[in-house]
């Protein structure tokens, strides 16, 4: 039997406080809201929770800009529900960890603010401050042309000592120092030593690629002629002091001996699965990581916003997700995730399938079957289970609360950006705003889903929500709910195939089929190709229509492994499965 790591083989649920569960009606999703639906993620068959950040906050990135690690943001409750809530999963037989934000504070944190205060402050190197440039008139510029992950130049002007500080992210998101050694005591001690004190399993670790800068801070080269300000990825991004950096932080959570804490890092765009395996393989200090390339599917070089023609296309995803399965082979130690959603992208049944009534079942189902036998540590998006899709493409701008989308709807609407139309930015956002996937939580079909007793949600509902939900699921037996719950038990009863198998595409030949129909292998690696070797075979129609299944007889057959008509079929999505034949939408194991 396979002997793996428990957060190999947890099924990981991510919960996004402000959306997931409102307990006393301000219209914000709160600690003790999460508290009351354990059982409910229980029943689901999860092992492990991520939290999204639930710190204090004045959230102009919805607690991604930390104003002190060590309290929570009121809405949320307290840091004695925080408390509750470690203890309640624990006797619930649930792990829990939190999100890590320290690539950056907000600028009201006491650091940053004691920071900008003066030039002698003792914690003004604990940021990256710099003088200006001048440009041959005499113009005011930032110390270099790098541009922020949200538009604009990373660098803010601060009248208080005039100089610039850093920011990759927003303005009210400073970088912090890491080179600085003062710092990176302050950040082990208020941001990981205080939560592991409280019994927390460990943590997803935000931008953990981008600790280290080249502190000389070289202009980037000019990949966008059309922006004045370029991406510094090359100067920030997996630098080797950020390996040494992780080596400490490490060495942190080794202090706590027996507890057996996970690191899980959040990759950058640019982590290839070779840089990966350089911070979770052997001699790394992750764990494991989640890479972004499927949630950057659409976009291109131009912009997040700037899509790709067409924007899915299934024989680009399965090569990106072909190439991390890699990742779980075995070779070095190294270990990846398996996960189609979180709080930055659109839906996935939305963004690959088809999110329209008649067909959101069966497409959720079918995506359901992809993660749910891919390699890695599988981790489900709040929702997910019960098949949410992205907000209708009716709603206004204004039910888009994220300030990554209202940046860059003004920037358009303000002729910036890369010169698209007002129209196209707005087609734009209805495909990939983080938006989409941070509506509330649909419990059950009263009023704002059963998330909140509000007249008004801090976000709109989505309308699907009197026949999406999870209260109706739960009674329904081909619901998708009920699909997951199946799913995840026959995934944990073939640990070798599904969680730690060795994932083989196969090839079907043109890119007509390739588009249509993903088809893979997976192999028990513990007893590689002997006769008593298992292997299962995954079968995906993306299309809505029903096709022979001839084109596939041939393409396994080649191998010489085995026929077709031989394999027994484990299962499928589609109750009236045909041999033979797939139906629309149809998922099937064999
Ligand atoms: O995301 C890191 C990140 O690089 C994002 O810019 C991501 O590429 C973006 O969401 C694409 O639209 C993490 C968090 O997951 C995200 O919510 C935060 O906004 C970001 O860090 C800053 O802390």
């Amino acid at each position: 039997t396979l002997a793996l790591l428990w957060w190999k083989t947890a099924v990981g649920y991510h919960i996004y406080v402000p959306s997931f569960s409102d307990s006393n009606g301000d219209g914000t999703g709160d600690i003790p809201g999460i508290i009351s639906r354990l059982p409910y993620l229980k029943s689901l068959g999860i092992d492990l929770i991520w939290l999204s950040p639930f710190y204090a906050s004045p959230q102009h990135d919805m607690g991604y800009d930390i104003s002190d690690y060590k309290s929570v943001h009121p809405p949320y409750g307290t840091v004695s529900d925080v408390q509750r809530l470690i203890d309640a999963a624990h006797q619930h037989g649930l792990k829990i960890i939190f999100d890590l934000v320290v690539n950056h504070t907000s600028h009201f944190h006491e650091w940053f603010t004691s920071s900008r205060s003066s030039k002698s402050s003792e914690k003004r190197d604990w940021y990256h401050w710099r003088p200006a440039k001048f440009d041959d008139d005499g113009k005011r510029m930032p110390p270099n042309n790098w541009m922020s992950v949200f538009g604009g130049s990373a660098w803010e002007w601060d009248e208080a000592t005039e100089e610039y500080y850093l920011h990759i992210y927003l303005k009210e998101q400073p970088d912090l120092n890491w080179s600085n050694p003062e710092l990176r005591k302050n950040v082990f001690n208020d941001a990981i030593r205080f939560w592991l004190d409280k019994g927390v399993d460990g943590f997803r670790i935000d931008t953990v690629c981008i600790y280290a800068k080249d502190t000389r801070f070289p202009d980037a080269e000019v990949t966008n002629p059309s922006s004045e300000f370029q991406l510094g990825r090359k100067y920030y991004a997996d630098l080797d002091e950020n390996f040494e950096y992780l080596k400490e932080m490490r060495g942190v959570l080794e202090e706590y001996k027996g507890r057996d804490l996970v690191m899980i890092g959040e990759y950058s765009g640019g982590t290839t699965p070779e840089i990966a395996k350089r911070y979770c393989g052997d001699g790394g200090s992750l764990d494991t990581g989640f890479h972004k390339q499927l949630l950057d599917l659409e976009r291109t070089e131009v912009s997040k916003w700037v899509l790709r023609e067409p924007s899915f296309e299934l024989k680009r995803f399965m090569e990106i997700h072909s190439q991390w399965q890699g990742m779980t082979d075995g070779e070095n130690g190294s270990w990846t995730t398996a996960y189609l959603e979180n709080h930055d992208v659109a839906r996935s049944i939305s963004r690959f399938v088809d999110d329209s009534p008649q067909a959101r079942i069966a497409s959720a189902k079918l995506l359901a079957v992809l993660i749910a036998t891919s390699s890695g540590s599988l981790f489900i998006y709040q929702g997910q289970e019960i098949g949410m899709t992205s907000m209708p493409k009716e709603w206004g701008i204004e039910e888009y609360k994220d300030s990554e989308t209202t940046r860059y709807y003004q920037a358009v609407k303000a002729g910036g950006a890369s010169g698209e139309t007002l129209e196209y930015a707005l087609s734009s956002i209805q495909k990939v705003a983080r938006d989409h996937g941070r509506t509330p939580m649909q419990w059950d079909s009263s009023p704002n889903a059963g998330f909140t007793t509000a007249l008004k949600p801090w976000m709109r509902v989505n309308d699907n929500y009197p026949d999406l939900n999870a209260h109706l699921q739960e009674q329904d037996p081909n619901s998708v709910l009920e699909f997951w719950r199946k799913i995840l038990k026959i995934r944990k009863q073939y640990p070798g195939l599904f969680i730690a198998g060795k994932f083989e595409p196969i090839d079907l030949g043109s890119d007509e089929w390739r588009n249509k129909v993903g088809v893979y292998w997976k192999h028990d690696q513990q007893r590689p190709h002997d006769d008593t070797a298992e292997s299962a075979l995954v079968v995906l129609n993306f299309t809505p229509g029903e096709m022979s299944m001839d084109f596939l007889v041939e393409k396994i057959s080649s191998g010489g492994e085995c026929e077709f008509g031989a394999l027994a079929l484990q299962f499928s999505t589609n109750a009236e499965s045909r041999s033979g034949v797939l139906g629309g939408y149809e998922a099937r194991v064999y």
